[in-house]
């Protein structure tokens, strides 16, 4: 067994145990009540999932077990020279619950390295869809096509006990973490640059592979690849993306069918996408307005027009935080050391100053603030990298990472199929008159 399994199945055992004394002790205790707000609208808070990997704070933004975003940049390894951390160590973080050491994140590195061999077929799959096919789409294709190498599904045919199933979800989880880079930039290249495909380097690492194999020889490039697949790993269990391979995954459904449905429930625009849409907005104001270095004032007519339109201002909002998004401030800092120039990441520093209060004006958005899509595309475009329709697959590989250690320590604890109640409107109103001529 590999170290980072060993680790991960004693973990989990242990973890196990526990759970099963604390199911047994406390099983029945009231957690959480539901209002009929919130069976309307979208079940927002609804405290109803487990999920190990991280913990969102509405004020503070998220934790991965424990550590918040500015604890990740001092405490994780960086590449030589680097000042960024690498995504392999919050993997091994998010899967482990331990900071890992410099050998062991290039341990896992070469682990990744070793399994991210990807079959022709995926490609002559993405090849089969039409080149101006979303990106996104044509990312999820290349997942599901994948799907005929699941360890887990193959061992599930023939007959397999359910105390193996985190072992197999351990396999397939590191053999599509090591493939999706490979498969991502196959469809950039693809889209973008006429087919022309650069192969690996296998002497970088896992981020700044997928940097070089975009294109990308900038150093810079890759340091803002590292922090970016670290920050959009994994946002507690609820959101969309994350929500949905729980889901998927509850129904015993392999990591590969997991995945690609999550893809594309990130591929939404009031999720992931929204990374592609502030650009898109961004770029529109600056054609509107005939100029680059837009002021405060002609921004804040912009925004005014966008809501009279019935329209969202893309990058401001979240479903639970109600404060800038560290990740947003982290990419902020970033740019701040090394894009400080640049006129877009102005502009998108002046729209931080100009829409929460417009929003806030409005009397109904319960967050005013930037999220992590406001910065995003700023700092890709700062490096060149000005398809921003393909965005939301960079979003895709990092949120990779945290689902599917999500999906092992779900398979690793034997939770079950995920079977929430629904209810009509009829059974709604009954139950209102029932409640009020009981009181
Ligand atoms: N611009 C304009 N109106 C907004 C808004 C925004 N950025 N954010 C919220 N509102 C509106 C909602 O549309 C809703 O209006 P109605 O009552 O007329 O339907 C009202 O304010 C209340 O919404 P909320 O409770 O504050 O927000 P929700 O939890 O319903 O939605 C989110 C959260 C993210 C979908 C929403 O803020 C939004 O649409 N933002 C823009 C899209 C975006 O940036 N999404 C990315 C989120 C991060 C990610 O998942 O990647």
């Amino acid at each position: 067994m590999d170290t980072l399994k060993q680790l991960f199945f004693e973990k989990a055992q242990a973890h196990a145990k526990e759970m099963k004394e604390m199911l047994k002790e406390h099983g029945t205790l009231q957690v959480d009540e539901v209002t009929v707000d919130q069976i309307v609208g979208g079940m927002r808070d609804i405290t109803s999932m487990l999920w190990e990997p991280s913990l969102l704070d509405a004020e503070e933004g998220i934790r991965f077990r424990g550590f918040s975003i500015p604890e990740l940049k001092e405490k994780l390894p960086t590449a030589p020279n680097g000042k960024e951390p690498l995504p392999e160590g919050l993997f091994w973080l998010m899967l482990t619950g331990n900071i890992p050491t410099e050998e062991e994140v290039k341990w896992l590195t070469d682990a990744w390295v070793k399994r991210s061999q990807v079959p022709d077929s995926v490609f002559r799959a993405i090849e089969a869809l039409p080149v101006e096919t979303h990106p996104m789409t044509q990312f999820s294709v290349g997942i599901l096509s994948m799907q005929n190498t699941s360890v887990f599904a193959e061992r599930y045919a023939s007959g397999f006990n359910k105390s193996e199933y985190w072992d197999a979800t351990y396999e397939d989880t590191m053999n599509l973490i090591a493939r999706l880079p490979r498969v991502a930039a196959y469809i950039y290249n693809r889209i973008y640059r006429n087919g022309e495909q650069t192969l690996p380097d296998f002497t970088l690492d896992w981020g700044g592979n997928f940097a070089h194999m975009l294109g990308f020889k900038d150093e810079g490039f890759k340091e803002y690849m590292r922090l970016f697949l670290t920050i959009h790993a994994d946002h507690e269990g609820g959101n969309a993306s994350a929500h949905t391979c729980h889901l998927v995954g509850s129904t015993l459904s392999d990591p590969y069918l997991s995945l690609s449905a999550s893809m594309n429930a990130l591929a939404g625009p009031l999720h992931g996408l929204a990374n592609q849409e502030v650009i898109r907005w961004i770029q529109k104001m600056v054609d509107t307005l005939g100029t680059s270095k837009p002021t405060h004032e002609q921004i804040a007519d912009y925004v005014k027009d966008t809501l009279a339109s019935g329209r969202v201002i893309p990058g401001y909002g979240h479903a639970v935080l109600r404060k800038p998004d560290p990740r947003f401030t982290a990419q902020r800092a970033f740019a701040s050391a090394n894009a400080a120039e640049n006129d877009l990441v102005n502009t998108v520093w002046k729209i931080f100053d100009v829409v929460p209060p417009i929003l806030s004006s409005l009397g109904k958005v319960k967050n005013p603030w930037p999220n992590v899509d406001a910065h995003s595309g700023a700092l890709l475009l700062h490096y060149g990298m000005n398809e921003y329709n393909y965005y939301t697959v960079i979003f895709g590989v990092s949120r990779a990472l945290g689902v599917l250690a999500a999906q092992c320590w779900s398979r690793a604890l034997g939770l079950p199929l995920e079977r929430p109640k629904s209810v009509t409107t009829a059974w709604l109103q009954e139950y209102i008159k029932e409640r009020a001529t009981a009181q």
